[in-house]
């Protein structure tokens, strides 16, 4: 894949991605499709000639059309497949629809999505339709509001929670505290499960060391898993599946029918973990 002859190359743009002041992914792009200010962030889509359409926000890559099932599939299945019965299920974050997708191919009864940006929401509708259709599904209520806002105001209880939050910098900060985690639990129904993306185990070690400080004072079941995604730093990525009863490698049900990535060997081996995330914490 290597061009033959590199200085030859012409490239009318790249757009990169910095992983440290030195080093980083970038992007041809074959056709800016979307560049706009929100209130909240930088809204960008590009064409590129191997990921296909790419979402990034305030410059870090989200969702690629190649691999955006790997995230995706691994943030909602491991939760969905050992949760006993998944009736009501919320997603904070996640405007795209990608896990919202991945939801609706169980039998639930309500999902609610809550997105700080709407233009988020627009930007998916046109550029990632075959995600955001997912939001026109009549169990799905959608909420713009703030995260952490809906937690502190809805009376609601939910069996599974996701938060499928951006990196802890910008507007999804708060999404990745303490406080928030703490009010998330209140809202959780008993034998409830509450999953976070948490970051690149490699990049954002520090941060998630910090996390599972807190979060093993406030759950009884704490496990972190890891799945490849390779557009994201690193190509490996880390979730938390948090519990008070539900233990995750006790599978309940097999997971729906054409997935891409999940499977049960997966979900298992997902839980396996390098000595580095184990003993190091
Ligand atoms: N949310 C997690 C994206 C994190 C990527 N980070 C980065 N590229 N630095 C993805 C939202 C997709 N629904």
């Amino acid at each position: 894949m290597i061009p033959k002859d590199k200085t030859k190359r012409k490239v009318s743009s790249e757009l990169r991605e910095y992983y440290s002041p030195s080093h980083g992914i970038f992007f041809h792009v074959k056709k800016h499709l979307y560049r706009r200010d929100s209130p909240y962030q930088r809204i960008e889509v590009i064409d590129n000639k191997y990921f296909g359409k790419v979402l990034l926000l305030d410059g870090l890559v989200q969702v690629t059309e190649r691999d955006e099932f790997f995230y995706h599939e691994m943030l909602v299945h491991p939760a969905c497949i050992a949760h006993p019965s998944p009736r009501n299920l919320l997603i904070i974050g996640g405007g795209d629809g990608g896990a919202l997708k991945e939801i609706l191919r169980y039998s639930i009864e309500q999902a609610f999505l809550v997105e700080i940006d709407n233009q988020v929401i627009d930007v998916s509708k046109k550029f990632f339709p075959w995600l955001s259709s997912s939001l026109m599904d009549k169990r799905v209520k959608l909420v713009i509001a703030n995260g952490v806002e809906f937690i502190e105001k809805t009376d609601k209880k939910f069996d599974i929670i996701f938060i499928d939050s951006s990196d802890p910098v910008g507007p999804s900060v708060s999404l990745h505290e303490r406080d928030f985690f703490k009010k998330i639990k209140s809202r959780l129904a008993p034998r409830g499960i509450l999953v976070s993306q948490v970051g690149s185990p490699f990049y954002h070690l520090t941060s998630i060391k910090e996390k599972r400080i807190f979060l093993q004072k406030l759950f009884q079941i704490i496990r972190f898993y890891v799945s490849p995604v390779p557009s994201y730093p690193g190509g490996n990525w880390c979730f938390v599946f948090l519990s008070d009863e539900i233990k995750p490698l006790n599978v309940r049900r097999d997971p729906p029918p054409g997935l891409r990535y999940f499977n049960k060997d997966i979900h298992r081996a997902a839980f396996a973990l390098p000595n580095y995330l184990r003993y190091d914490f």
